[in-house]
């Protein structure tokens, strides 16, 4: 049985989560209409992945019996400057998805919820993941500059990277 602030605390993370996909579908939507259409593709399906992390917390609170809350989600920004703009972004989100779940892998040791702590280690390694790839993509777009043709290849390179992470 977890504790209501571990509860709590998942609740929440599967809010951010949800508000992860939801930031990425409207990034998606930014990309395909500004005609980065790799991009778009890759957001859209990453938006997919974000899903999937909320609900597999869902399903964590599901096997410990533990009370699902839904929180509203917070609208997500559909204006960005450049590509540049929009993988900037999503690599600053991440390194604060990644801060949150340090958080609560943090309050789980210290409260000796091993269970929810083992739970999380896959977020742990997730994160790492996601920080290197979305880290590489701002890299690449610095990396090739800001012209017609040089965007036109790094959109290409990113449809590439559909389901790296
Ligand atoms: Fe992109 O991260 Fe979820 O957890």
């Amino acid at each position: 049985m977890l504790s209501k602030e571990v509860i709590e605390r998942l609740n929440d993370q599967v809010a951010k989560e949800m508000f992860a996909s939801n930031l990425y579908l409207s990034m998606s939507s930014w990309c395909y209409t500004h005609r980065f259409d790799g991009a778009g593709a890759f957001l859209f399906e990453h938006a997919g992945q974000e899903s999937d992390h909320a609900k597999r917390l869902i399903t964590y609170l599901n096997e410990t019996d533990s009370k699902l809350k839904l929180q509203k989600i917070k609208e997500p920004e559909s204006s960005f400057e450049s590509l540049l703009d929009v993988f900037t972004r999503t690599y600053e989100h991440e390194l604060s998805i990644t801060k949150s779940i340090n958080e609560l892998v943090d309050f789980t040791l210290s409260h000796k919820d091993f269970s929810t702590f083992n739970f999380l280690q896959w977020y742990v390694a997730e994160q790492h993941e996601e920080e290197a790839l979305f880290r590489g993509i701002v890299d690449k777009i610095k990396l090739v500059g800001n012209s017609g043709n040089s965007l036109y290849l790094v959109d290409q390179y990113i449809k590439t990277l559909i389901g790296k992470s």
